[in-house]
């Protein structure tokens, strides 16, 4: 009978959705900064199915290899069903400020755009498709999730609302010590843009509950000691995972 049969012996893969779809897994991956290969690799550790979730904080482009491809595969994988949330980063905002404003091309081309701009076989960004610029346009600058704050950057302790200073989410640098922790109540905040020594964010992954911040940036693109990985961070677990680049 057709009603019983499908419960009788669910092939592996059956089992493994269920299972995810029991244990709901969030990721959160920032920096991928064009290593699309890499972010593959990482997915594929991961095990991410459509009933995780993933939280990118930013910097799909610039200085790595394929950022069409990072782009293309964010667009493509969401169409198969997978549950991909987008945050902007500081290099997106360069890149869209280097279609409309001449004078921040240059800047933008130094930073990693001329890389950007050889991915799309494109000599300016005014020729690129529109697709992607509506993909840019639209990114928010932080996402609350649960207890856990997302941004790429970080936030300005000293503004009047945190949450109201959003070049501070792109940019800014060094401010783990003017959290306020009273402002935060149970919160914890997950961001990039800094790379960070592997030991170093290991070391953060099991303290997150007290410092309230936590940091998934190994510099992707970076040939340094304990750099050159992407991180995924799981939420619940508070597990990292690394994916040593492959470009
Ligand atoms: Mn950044």
């Amino acid at each position: 009978m057709a009603a019983t049969s499908s419960s009788d012996s669910p092939p592996a893969t059956k089992q493994r959705r269920e299972f995810n779809a029991y244990f709901m897994r969030q990721f959160v991956i920032s920096d991928i900064h064009g290593c699309h290969r890499t972010l593959l690799q990482l997915l594929d550790t991961l095990a991410f199915s459509t009933a995780d979730e993933l939280y990118l904080l930013g910097d799909y482009v610039d200085r790595g290899p394929d950022s069409k491809g990072v782009i293309d595969r964010i667009g493509s994988l969401r169409s198969q069903g997978y549950r991909i949330h987008c945050l902007r980063g500081n290099h997106e905002e360069m890149m869209i400020d280097a279609r409309r404003q001449p004078s921040q091309l240059a800047f933008w081309y130094r930073q990693g755009g001329a890389e950007t701009l050889a991915s799309f076989h494109c000599q300016h960004p005014r020729d690129i498709d529109d697709r992607y610029w509506n993909f840019l346009d639209q990114l928010p600058h932080f996402f609350e999730v649960g207890r856990y704050l997302l941004v790429h950057a970080g936030f300005n302790f000293r503004a009047t609302d945190p949450l109201e200073d959003y070049q501070s989410m792109l940019w800014i640098r060094n401010w783990h010590q003017q959290i306020d922790k009273e402002w935060l109540a149970d919160r914890i905040i997950v961001h990039g843009h800094t790379p960070t020594p592997r030991k170093n964010i290991e070391w953060l992954a099991d303290r997150m509950d007290d410092f309230r911040v936590m940091t998934v940036d190994n510099g992707c693109v970076y040939r340094g000691r304990d750099l050159g990985a992407l991180c995924g961070l799981e939420l619940h677990s508070h597990r990292v995972y690394f994916q040593q680049s492959v470009e």
